[in-house]
């Protein structure tokens, strides 16, 4: 029997260019768009990251690939079946150079260049040399790792937080509650690319701009939800933070009014670090939907 492989991912108007993409890489399998299947018969579901318990009506689920590198929404709720999050190199190249480019922007004030602009006012500003600027990076992971290398590769002085610590890289890694605490005292400009799980969940609060040096900046290209938003526009608003680059919020779109929008000190972007392109990730997605037809376990499993 041909497989059929459904893909349900949001925007529904965007799922041809994905079925357009995919079908190559699934030669004797049926791409189709999830909305013309009888849902009961949905085995094999090519999604973003919606929330789970919108997909508890698929009873028949036996593997879910998720354009999206990170599925913390996908995992609540979602029927019973391995779920593979998107790992791929034009996706982590991509959140690679967003994180290299907000780093530099900070790096060399162009944030407060605006500022100034603003005030038509002609300040040059002391330059910092890359090597003498403690960057932060939460998150040694798939993509935590390559952008904390880049940024050695660039010059900075990086340390990043992961599960285990490791001394012996181009990056020192540290761990645990010391280590945390490491990262956020020396921190010029903390990147956060963590998961999101419910111990990270408002990690990035009040205690942890006190601890960070004053006049530092934030780069968040993880999930809004890391960070406890009345905390961050409190630490802006009394000097403690100078500069946020968000590229994700606690709900998206962010929404009218919000005080991010309008803040001289925020940089509001639309989760745009690292956008899952179908062309270019077709074939790692086809690649791991073939494992799955073929017997192999999936790669890139989430825990559930
Ligand atoms: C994400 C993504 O997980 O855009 O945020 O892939």
């Amino acid at each position: 029997m041909t497989a059929v492989v459904a893909v349900g991912t949001d925007p529904p108007a965007g799922r041809r260019r994905w079925i357009r993409a995919l079908s190559p890489h699934l030669p004797g399998t049926n791409v189709v768009d999830l909305a013309d299947l009888d849902p009961s018969a949905v085995e094999i579901l090519v999604v973003g990251n919606p929330p789970g318990e919108t997909l508890a009506h698929l009873s028949a689920l036996r593997f879910v690939q998720s354009t999206w590198a990170g599925v913390d929404a996908l995992l609540q709720g979602a029927p019973e079946a391995p779920i593979a999050r998107l790992v791929a190199a034009p996706l982590t190249e991509r959140m690679t150079e967003f994180v290299l480019t907000a780093v530099l922007m900070l790096h060399r004030d162009l944030p407060a260049y605006r500022r100034l602009q603003g005030r038509e006012e002609w300040s040059p500003l002391p330059v910092v040399a890359a090597g003498e600027r403690a960057v932060g990076v939460l998150g040694f992971g798939e993509l935590g790792r390559p952008a904390a290398l880049r940024l050695a590769e660039a010059g900075f002085d990086v340390v990043s937080l992961a599960n285990k610590a490791a001394g012996d890289g181009p990056v020192p890694v540290v761990a645990g509650e010391q280590g945390w605490r490491r990262v956020l005292e020396r921190s010029r400009i903390l990147v956060n690319l963590l998961s999101l799980t419910p111990s990270t969940r408002g990690i990035i609060d009040r205690r942890a701009f006190d601890l960070m040096p004053v006049g530092a900046a934030l780069v968040n290209a993880a999930r809004g939800a890391h960070v406890v938003e009345a905390d961050l526009l409190e630490a802006l608003d009394s000097g403690r933070l100078a500069d946020a680059v968000l590229d994700v919020f606690e709900r998206e779109p962010l929404c009218p009014g919000h005080p991010f929008w309008a803040h001289p000190r925020v940089t509001v972007l639309p989760h745009v670090a690292a956008p899952s392109e179908p062309e270019a990730l077709a074939g790692a997605i086809a690649a791991n939907i073939r494992r799955f037809l073929e017997g192999e376990p999936p790669r890139h499993l989430v825990e559930r």
